[in-house]
């Protein structure tokens, strides 16, 4: 009720609208109206109301609690349980806490500051407050261990698409879990996983995104390789947005990976909006270095290269690094 209400308020923006036509268009009575709009006011959106003119949308607020997310999600099959925090460790390592204590697929972990905010292999994520996307999600797929790195490849995927549906900036994906804008990281992926030998306990997908961090917060190591959307949009953006919308893509992709238990619907994306592929890089894995051509994902998942000596490689994601041959892409 409050998104219908919302929505129209929305679509008429800059005026007011009357408390009989929201009446109207929301079928409920113009007290419901008046209540709803109550608790809307108390959840941060800045609306005017003025008797016999009616309501206007002045402001929203940028939170992402999860009252002001669930107003707007969209994705009603796989976001069961939103748990938004202020300041915590790391979402990721919360996330594995609740899997581990039961919580079911589709709780997601989102906190406005991590302060020990993780990478692979144990770097570290800056994770600054109110300005980035510090968000978990538990899933409990039913696919063999070594399979759960596709689940990167699907989040890249859907990462992608909702950062230039929202924000019309060109993301890109570099091969297997950052995502790029001109050449600056401003998304990083990271997947763990809980299982035996051959089955799955839990995979947990954390998304680290910049969404309005301030330059000076990165520091002068990571300034070079690392900014913030805002950087690049052409218009204000709102973490909630983008939020609802990786939600709502991860949902519509996830789904397809789990009923044809492959990936090529991520894939074909993953390709599409590849900034790897055609390039010399260099993979660097526990130690060695190996030079190469990016030329192919393959429907795994696997970067498909060919190296210096003219051999095609595969290379399984995990704990690799890819970089350019003199810089970061
Ligand atoms: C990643 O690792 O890119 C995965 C990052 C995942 C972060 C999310 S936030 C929510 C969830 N909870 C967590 O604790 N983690 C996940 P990797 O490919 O290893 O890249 C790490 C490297 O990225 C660091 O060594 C830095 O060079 C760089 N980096 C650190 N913070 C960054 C930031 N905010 N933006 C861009 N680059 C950053």
């Amino acid at each position: 009720m409050k998104k219908a209400i919302l929505e129209k308020l929305r679509e008429k923006s800059g005026s007011f609208v009357s408390g009989e036509e929201l009446s109207k268009s929301a079928g409920v009575t113009r007290s419901a109206i008046w209540k709803h709009i109550k608790q809307l006011k108390e959840e941060g959106y800045d609306i005017e109301s003025i008797s016999r003119r009616g309501y206007q949308l002045k402001g929203e607020p940028d939170t992402l609690d999860a009252k002001a997310l669930e107003i707007e999600m969209k994705t009603e099959k796989f976001v069961k349980k939103i748990m938004h925090f202020d300041s915590i460790d790391s979402t990721n390592t919360q996330a594995k806490i609740l899997a581990t204590q039961g919580e079911v697929e589709g709780t997601i972990v989102i906190a406005e500051e991590q302060t020990e905010g993780r990478g692979r292999l144990s770097r570290q994520w800056l994770s600054p407050k109110g300005t980035g996307i510090w968000m978990s999600m538990i899933l409990r797929p039913e696919i063999e261990p070594w399979e759960a790195a596709k689940i990167t490849q699907v989040a890249a995927a859907a990462v992608a698409i909702a950062i230039r549906e929202s924000t019309g900036c060109q993301a890109g994906i570099k091969w297997p879990n950052d995502i790029i804008i001109n050449g600056k990281k401003v998304c990083g992926i990271l997947t763990e996983m809980s299982g035996e030998l051959n089955s799955v306990n839990f995979v947990v997908l954390g998304i680290g995104m910049n969404v309005n961090v301030n330059k000076e917060d990165f520091s002068l190591g990571l300034q070079n390789i690392a900014a913030s959307i805002k950087e690049f949009a052409t218009k204000t953006v709102s973490r909630k947005e983008i939020v609802v919308k990786i939600l709502s893509t991860f949902e519509e992709l996830y789904e397809d990976f789990v009923k044809t238990k492959n990936i090529a619907k991520s894939i074909d994306i993953c390709r599409r909006y590849s900034v790897t592929l055609g390039r010399q890089v260099r993979i660097i894995q526990r130690g060695s270095t190996i030079l190469g051509e990016a030329m192919d994902i393959n429907d795994e998942g696997e970067l498909i290269i060919r190296n210096s000596k003219g051999e095609i490689q595969k290379v399984v994601s995990g704990e690799v690094s890819v970089r350019g041959i003199t810089d970061y892409i």
